[in-house]
C-alpha cells in the first residue's frame, strides 16, 4: 500500500526550514490571527465575530474544550480559535455550480487542504449511484433517500451513526435518541480515537470518566504537571491559565519528547509584559521517549513509597482500594527498565520526585501523547496511582485533568453519544420515551471500519467531521467506504469524507456555532459543556452562510420523522420548533441536569457534579477509588527502525488545514515533513533536507508507504520522529489500538524511512 500526495493539486507543499521558536504567542500571533481572518471573512466581519467568541452572551469558540474563565478579556480568544471562527465565518461559498464544473473523480484528487479553502457549503447535494457529479437535492427528497436506505437494511445494526465533537447537546441528545428509537448503539464518535483511553481508565479507578479539576485548582495548584500535550497550538488559553498559576506560585513540569515552544516560554498578548519578554512557564522539562510515560509514573511511585512520610494514609485507608497489590508491583520498578523506556536520566526522574515531594498539591494535564498509544490505559491509571498516594484527588489544587479536544467533544459524550451506554442511562431513556432502548454494545470507529469494510455495515451516517481523513489506515478506510450503499454527511465545510463514497451519497449543509438559528418559536440557544465539566449556553449571531440550512437539531428532527413515522411517540417537530423542549427532557434523563433551562439562564452557565472532585465520592465497582497494577510496557524498536508520533501542525484543526506552516516548529510552507533527532538521523544515513518515505512496519506484514517526507533534524527524543496527521494517517494500521479503549495507537507507528525520490521535492500539497 502506498500514499502520494494528490496528483490534481494546485497547492504545492515544498517545505522550507527554519529554526524552531522558544516561546508561543505574543505581536507575531496577532499579527497572524488578523491576516487569516481577514483573509476568509473581511475586515467588519473578523471585528465583529471575534469580539464575540467566548463572551458570556455570545458563541462558544469552536476550537477547544478549554474553559473560560468567570473575568472575560475583551477578546477572549486565541490565534488558533480565531482561525477555527475564520474558517467557519468564511465568505467563500460552495455552489451547486460548484459541483457542476467539479466531478467527485476530480475532488478525489485535491487535497483536504483545498477542499476545506473552497468555502461553506450551501445546499443538500446527491450523488447517485455511478453518478460523476454531485446534483442539488431538496431537504425533503434527502431525507426521503437516507429513510429508504435505512428502512431496507436486515437490522438496525447495518448503520452507523457516527459524530464529531463541535455538536451541541441538544442536537447530540436528539442524535442517539433518534438511533436508539431506530433500534441500534452504532454511535462510534472522535472520542474513539482520542480520549477514550482516559474515560476508560478514570471510570475504572475513579468512578467518572471526566477530569476532576477546575481552573481554579491550577491556580492552587503548588506542581502542574503536562504531559504528552502541546497548549501553545491545541490549547492556546491554557497557557494564559498556567501563567496565573505561576503567578500563584505553582511549578511545572513538562513531559514531552519534543520542546514545544509554547511550554518554554508565553508571551501573553493581552497584557504588557507578554508583549515583551513573557513567561517562562517549564520549571523542568522531560524530554521523554515516545510511550515511556508509564514507566516514568511508576518509578516516581515507587520512590515515593520509599520516602517516610510522603503518603497520604489517611487518604489511602479511607478512600482507595487495591493498595497493597499495587505498592508490591511498584516497588519492583527497575531503574535499568526506567532509563531504557523514557530515554532519560536518573538525575532528572530524581529532580522530578524532589519537586513533586515539594508539592502539596499536584495537578496532572495530558492529552494526545498519552491516550494514542497500545499501553496508554494502563499509562493513565498509573497517573491516577501517582495522585491517588499523596490524596491528590478531590481536594483544591490538585486532580486528573484529561485535556479534551474538540468543543463539545465531552458534552456528546454526557448527551449519550457512546456506543457502550451505562445500563442507567437507557432505563432512564426507556423511562422517559417509553420505548425498549437497544442493550447490546455497538461498534466504536475501529470496529465501525471493520464492520464496513466486511460489508456488515451498509449506511453510514456522519454529524461532522471527516471519517476517512480522521481515522487510521487510509487505504483500509477508504476502501471500506466505497462499499456502503449510502454515505452521509452533515457538515458545514467541504473535506474527503464527501469525496470518498458509497454508492450514493448525500452532503446535508448545516449551521455553524457561529450562526444564528432561528426556528418557529424565535431565536434559539445551544449549550455546550467544556473540558471542566462546564455547562454554557451558546449564541450565534452571523447570518447563516445560506437560506438553505437546517441546524443539526432540525436535521435529526425531520430524519427521525421520516424514518421512524408513526412508530416513535417522541415530539420531534416540538423539539426542533424550540429547543428549551429538548433540554426539558435532558433534565429528566441526564443526572446534573435539574432545573437546565434555569442554570444557564446565568452567566457562565454551570458546573456538572463530579464525585471524587466535589467529596471524595467514587461511584466504582468497589465504592472507593482503585489502585491498580499492570505490568510495565514500552514500545521496543527492531534496529534501525524509529518511533513515529502523528501530530498537528500550528496551523490546522485536525483534518482542516489552514496554512502550511508550522511556526513554532520553524517549518513554512509545507507539511509532508518529518522530524527525526541529528543523531538517529546521522546513524541512518537520512540528510538534513533529504527526500525519504515512512514506510510502516506492523505485525501484519502489510508495508504501508508514505512517500514524499522532507527529513528534518530536530530535537526530538533519540529514537523517535514526528509528521503530521492525517497525511500520515496511512501509516497507521487499522488493528493498532490501545488496549481497553480501542483507540488507534497513532502516537506510536514503527517506522523505517527511506530515502525517497528527489522529484517528490515538486509534490503538491498532501492530502
Ligand atoms: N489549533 C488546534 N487546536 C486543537 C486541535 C487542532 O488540530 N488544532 N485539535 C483538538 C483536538 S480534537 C485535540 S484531541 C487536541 C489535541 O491536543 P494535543 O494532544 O496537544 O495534540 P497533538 O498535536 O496530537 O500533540 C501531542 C503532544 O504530545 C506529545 N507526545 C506524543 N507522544 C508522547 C508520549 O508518548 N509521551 C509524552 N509525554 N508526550 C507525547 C507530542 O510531542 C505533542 O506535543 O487539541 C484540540 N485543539
Ligand atoms: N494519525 C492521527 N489520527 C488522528 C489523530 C491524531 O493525533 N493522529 N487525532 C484524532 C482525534 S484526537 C480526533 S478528535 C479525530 C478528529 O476527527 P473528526 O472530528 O472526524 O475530524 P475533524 O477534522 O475535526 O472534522 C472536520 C469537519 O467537521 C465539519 N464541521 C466543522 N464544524 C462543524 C459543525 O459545527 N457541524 C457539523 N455538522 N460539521 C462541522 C467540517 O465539514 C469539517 O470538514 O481525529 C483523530 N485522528
Ligand atoms: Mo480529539
Amino acid at each position: 500500500m502506498a500514499s502520494k500526495p494528490p496528483a490534481g493539486d494546485p497547492i504545492q507543499d515544498a517545505p522550507e526550514v527554519t529554526a524552531p521558536q522558544h516561546a508561543a504567542a505574543g505581536l507575531p500571533a496577532i499579527g497572524h490571527t488578523l491576516r487569516i481572518a481577514n483573509r476568509q471573512m473581511g475586515a467588519t466581519r473578523t471585528a465583529l465575530t471575534l469580539l464575540r467568541v467566548n463572551q458570556k452572551d455570545g458563541f462558544d469558540c469552536p476550537g477547544c474544550a478549554w474553559p473560560e474563565g468567570d473575568k472575560r478579556h475583551m477578546a477572549e480568544f486565541c490565534e488558533n480559535g480565531a482561525k477555527a471562527v475564520a474558517e467557519e465565518a468564511t465568505r467563500r461559498r460552495v455552489t451547486a455550480e460548484f459541483f457542476a464544473s467539479h466531478p467527485v473523480s476530480d475532488l478525489a484528487n485535491r487535497s483536504g487542504y483545498w477542499l476545506g479553502q473552497q468555502g461553506r457549503l450551501t445546499q443538500p447535494m446527491l450523488l447517485e449511484k455511478g453518478g460523476e457529479h454531485y446534483e442539488p437535492v431538496s431537504w425533503e427528497r434527502a431525507f426521503d433517500i437516507v429513510a429508504e436506505e435505512l428502512r431496507a437494511l436486515d437490522s438496525p445494526d447495518e448503520a452507523l451513526f457516527y459524530t464529531s465533537g463541535r455538536t451541541s447537546n441538544e442536537a447530540a441528545f436528539l442524535y442517539q435518541l433518534f438511533a436508539r428509537e431506530f433500534g441500534t448503539n452504532n454511535l462510534p464518535d472522535c472520542s474513539n480515537m482520542c480520549h477514550e483511553s482516559s474515560g476508560s481508565a478514570l471510570s475504572e479507578t475513579i468512578g467518572v470518566g471526566k477530569g476532576s479539576v477546575l481552573l481554579e485548582d491550577l491556580y492552587r495548584a503548588d506542581l502542574i504537571i503536562v504531559a504528552g500535550q502541546n497548549p501553545g497550538t491545541n490549547h492556546p488559553r491554557m497557557l494564559s491559565a498556567l501563567e496565573r498559576a505561576k503567578k500563584e506560585g505553582a511549578r511545572i513540569i513538562t513531559v514531552n519528547p519534543l520542546p514545544e515552544a509554547g511550554m518554554e516560554r508565553f508571551k501573553n498578548p493581552q497584557t504588557p509584559l507578554g508583549l515583551s519578554r513573557g513567561t517562562a512557564l517549564t520549571d523542568l522539562f522531560l524530554q521523554i521517549r515516545l510511550g515511556g510515560d508509564q514507566a516514568l509514573f511508576r518509578m516516581l511511585n515507587k520512590l515515593i513509597l520509599e520516602t517516610e512520610g510522603a503518603l497520604d494514609e489517611e487518604f489511602i485507608q479511607q478512600h482507595t482500594h487495591g493498595y497493597e497489590e499495587f505498592a508490591a508491583a511498584a516497588r519492583d520498578a527497575d531503574w535499568e527498565e526506567t532509563l531504557r523506556a523514557t530515554g532519560l536520566d536518573r538525575e532528572a526522574v530524581e529532580q522530578a520526585l524532589g519537586m513533586v515531594l515539594e508539592s502539596r498539591s499536584v495537578v496532572v494535564c495530558w492529552a494526545m501523547g498519552l491516550t494514542q498509544h497500545k499501553h496508554s490505559v494502563p499509562t493513565i491509571r498509573e497517573i491516577v496511582n501517582f495522585l491517588l498516594l499523596r490524596g491528590n484527588i478531590g481536594r483544591p489544587g490538585a486532580g486528573v485533568c484529561p485535556v479534551r479536544g474538540h468543543s463539545n467533544v465531552q458534552g456528546d459524550r454526557t448527551m449519550g453519544i457512546f456506543e457502550r451506554p451505562p445500563e442507567e442511562f437507557l432505563d432512564a431513556l426507556e423511562k422517559e420515551f417509553g420505548f425498549a432502548p437497544p442493550r447490546g454494545h455497538g461498534h466504536d470507529v475501529v470496529r465501525g471500519i471493520r464492520a464496513l469494510r466486511d460489508g456488515e455495515s451498509k449506511v453510514f451516517f456522519a454529524m461532522g467531521g471527516n471519517f476517512v481523513s480522521a481515522s487510521p489506515d487510509t487505504e483500509v478506510t477508504e476502501a471500506a467506504m466505497r462499499r456502503a450503499r449510502l454515505t452521509v454527511h452533515v457538515s458545514t465545510k467541504l473535506n474527503r469524507s464527501h469525496v470518498v463514497t458509497g454508492a450514493r451519497a448525500l452532503i446535508l449543509p448545516t449551521l455553524g456555532r457561529t450562526e444564528r438559528d432561528l426556528q418557529a418559536s424565535g431565536e434559539q440557544v445551544v449549550t455546550v459543556e467544556d473540558s471542566m465539566g462546564m455547562v454554557h449556553a451558546s449564541r450565534g449571531r452571523l447570518e447563516p452562510a445560506s437560506k438553505e440550512l437546517l441546524s443539526e437539531t432540525a436535521i435529526v428532527s425531520r430524519l427521525a420523522r421520516r424514518v421512524l413515522g408513526d412508530a416513535s411517540k417522541t415530539p420531534w417537530e416540538e423539539f426542533e420548533k424550540d429547543y428549551s423542549k429538548i433540554r426539558d427532557r435532558i433534565s429528566r434523563v441526564v443526572p446534573g441536569f435539574e432545573d437546565y433551562e434555569e442554570k444557564i439562564s446565568r452567566p457562565g452557565g454551570f458546573v456538572l457534579p463530579h464525585g471524587p472532585r466535589d467529596d471524595r465520592t467514587f461511584p466504582t465497582a468497589t465504592g472507593k477509588a482503585n489502585f491498580t497494577a499492570a505490568p510495565i510496557e514500552y514500545p521496543e524498536l527492531p534496529e534501525g527502525r524509529l518511533l513515529l508520533q502523528t501530530l498537528r501542525s500550528h496551523d490546522q484543526y485536525n483534518t482542516t488545514i489552514y496554512g502550511l506552516d508550522d511556526r513554532y516548529r520553524g517549518i513554512k510552507n509545507g507539511r509532508r515533513v518529518v522530524l527525526v533527532n541529528p543523531e538517529d538521523a546521522e546513524r541512518l544515513g537520512l540528510a538534513d533536507g533529504a527526500y525519504a518515505d515512512l514506510v510502516s512496519e506492523w505485525r501484519d506484514g502489510v508495508e504501508r508507504r508514505a512517500a514524499g517526507f522532507r527529513v528534518v533534524h530536530y530535537p526530538t527524543a533519540r529514537g523517535c520522529a514526528a509528521a503530521y496527521y492525517p497525511e500520515t494517517n496511512v501509516l497507521v494500521p487499522l488493528d493498532s489500538t490501545a488496549d481497553t479503549s480501542n483507540t488507534p495507537a497513532s502516537k506510536s507507528v514503527v517506522v523505517r524511512i527511506e530515502p525517497g525520490d528527489r522529484e517528490e521535492a515538486a509534490a503538491p500539497a498532501a492530502r
